[in-house]
């Protein structure tokens, strides 16, 4: 089954799709094994790896470049936060063929207006994008898609706007009829009351993703009773190998002999695993024995 239609399946079943954030092709492959369903190459984490703000300052090409580096090295499918598109349809079309053709599974585009800025940040600007605009996204990403299970996410920004339930509605509704795949709601509450009162008022048949990093108590019992469908861990990835590192250097900056730190990092041979080092030896021997079997070695 393809990576497409494993992540639409896994959206049609009846237990929460799990989806866990990276930010380079390494945190990706750590994210598969730890055995989460998808990737999400979020926007927030791979300016933070540039150390620029999530503020439309990469440009599609760069993001698009991490998220193809992230799907050459895995096997579950690769959600892309393609922030607001990156500019208007014609931009959507050719990001979706882009990212189609790469392997990505899923694109994620929000209602905001270009340039935006992260939801999250305090202050932040968040104006949003007259429906008809960001309607005319989706009809451009459904037009340019080759696969029907390739997976177009179309993120409701109204409630991180300050524009309420009614006006969350009614994007729902309108993406939903425009062709959308599934509907994000994001919120920047510490309580996940929005986004239930969302999922239990809001009637259309989408699947309905959510964001709990503020509303980070949430049980994932409470998601799934809730009509959630798929939770995205978008920045803990980036957040712990922050906070990790800046443990380590600080120790390190002052220990005498570097093996006092020694239990703050990975070995080389868990490093090795994780890139297949092993493997290239493997597939030295094995050409090793063919050149033997060609009458070149002795
Ligand atoms: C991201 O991870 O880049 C997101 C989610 O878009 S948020 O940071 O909450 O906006
Ligand atoms: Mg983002």
């Amino acid at each position: 089954m393809s990576k497409n239609k494993q992540l639409r399946k896994k959206l049609e079943s009846n237990s929460l799709v799990k989806v866990g954030g990276a930010f380079d092709a390494m945190s990706a492959k750590l994210v598969e094994n730890a055995g989460f369903d998808a990737i999400w190459a979020g926007s927030f984490a791979i300016s933070a790896t540039h150390a620029l703000p999530d503020a439309s300052i990469l440009t599609m090409t760069e993001f698009f470049n991490v998220a193809s580096s992230m799907e050459d090295a895995c096997n579950i499918p690769i959600i892309a936060d393609c922030d607001t598109g990156y500019g208007g349809p014609s931009n959507v079309s050719h990001l979706v063929k882009k990212y189609e053709n790469a392997g990505i599974s899923s694109i994620c585009i929000e209602d905001k207006i270009f340039p935006k800025q992260n939801s999250l940040l305090e202050g932040g600007k968040n104006e949003l994008l007259p429906e008809k605009e960001f309607v005319a996204k989706i009809l451009a990403a459904n037009e340019a898609k080759n696969d029907k299970d390739f997976l177009v996410i179309a993120r409701v920004e109204a409630l991180i706007s300050d524009l309420g339930m009614n006006e969350a509605i009614k994007r729902a509704d309108a993406y939903e009829k425009a062709g959308a795949d599934a509907i994000l709601i994001h919120s920047k509450q510490k309580t996940p009351d929005e986004i239930f009162e969302f999922a239990d008022t809001w009637k259309g048949s989408l699947p309905i993703i959510a964001i709990p990093t503020t509303y980070d108590s949430v049980k994932i019992s409470d998601l799934s009773k809730h009509k959630i469908k798929m939770a995205i861990y978008a920045n803990q990835t980036l957040r712990a190998s922050h906070a990790s590192m800046i443990r380590l250097l600080k120790e390190m900056k002052n220990v005498e002999k570097i093996s006092d730190v020694k239990e703050r990092m990975s070995t080389m041979s868990e490093i090795f695993e994780l890139q297949k080092m092993y493997d290239v030896k493997t597939k030295e021997k094995d050409i090793e024995e063919e050149l033997k079997k060609l009458g070149y070695v002795n």
